[in-house]
């Protein structure tokens, strides 16, 4: 019984969970979710993740959702195996790698992911992009990403010299950003474009991103 990933390929919280598998080298089944027909909100997907959304995790008997609960399981399951994730070896390192995580999922997660909504997926839905919506999110974003410059300009990572789960975090919807006019909130931020850069070409975000072609 292997690794299954219920989900899609061009799914940003799908994203964040096969970009971990694929820093650890881990195989894993990704079962597509048909969203047309709303096979995320029926059974049997709802057993799998009762709020009806992607991504679903099953390891074996264990069923899991939440796309950044499952990217620590693995990373601690796999924490011997591949890049350390967690900065496992240092009280310190870990506890940066938590507080990067926390930025992520408290900061930034709820500033880019509507600006992507409005720029990108709502045209894809048969609504029309609001431009006073994306001036209000990109606002938003561009104030945590003045934290990120300030941060990036004395670490080269999130949470210190070394690439971690901080980091693969922020991949999935930053990547979509970057395939908008609002890319200009990473690139006009040295710092920000430095570590972009350097985080996007992992060999395992470039198999990952591979599938996200949509956006
Ligand atoms: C969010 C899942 C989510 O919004 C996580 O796993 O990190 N906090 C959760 N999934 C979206 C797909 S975008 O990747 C989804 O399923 N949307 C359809 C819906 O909510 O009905």
């Amino acid at each position: 019984m292997g690794i299954k990933v219920h989900g899609l390929p061009m799914s940003t919280n799908t994203a964040r969970v096969t970009a971990c598998l694929n820093e650890k080298e881990i195989d894993f089944q990704l079962v597509p979710v048909n969203l047309q027909t709303g096979a995320h909100k029926q059974e049997p997907f709802i057993s799998l993740n009762p709020f009806g959304q992607l991504p679903a995790f099953e390891d074996g008997d264990l069923v899991l959702f939440e796309s950044r609960a499952i990217t620590k399981y693995l990373a601690k399951k796999y924490e011997e195996t591949g890049p350390d994730l967690l900065g496992h070896k240092s009280l310190a390192e870990s506890a940066l790698v938590e507080v990067w995580l926390e930025v992520e999922a408290q900061q930034y997660n709820p500033s880019i992911s509507p600006l992507v909504f409005e720029i990108l997926i709502k045209p894809l839905l048969g609504g029309t992009t609001d431009p006073q919506a994306v001036e209000k999110h990109a606002e938003k974003l561009g104030k945590v990403l003045d934290v990120y410059e300030e941060r990036l300009s004395k670490a080269k990572y999130l949470a210190g010299d070394n690439f971690t789960l901080a980091d693969l975090h922020h991949l999935p919807y930053t990547f979509n950003l970057m395939s908008t006019p609002k890319a200009t909130l990473i690139t006009s931020r040295p710092h920000v474009l430095a570590w972009w850069e350097d985080i996007s070409s992992r060999p395992a975000w470039k198999k990952t991103a591979e599938g996200m072609k949509y956006a």
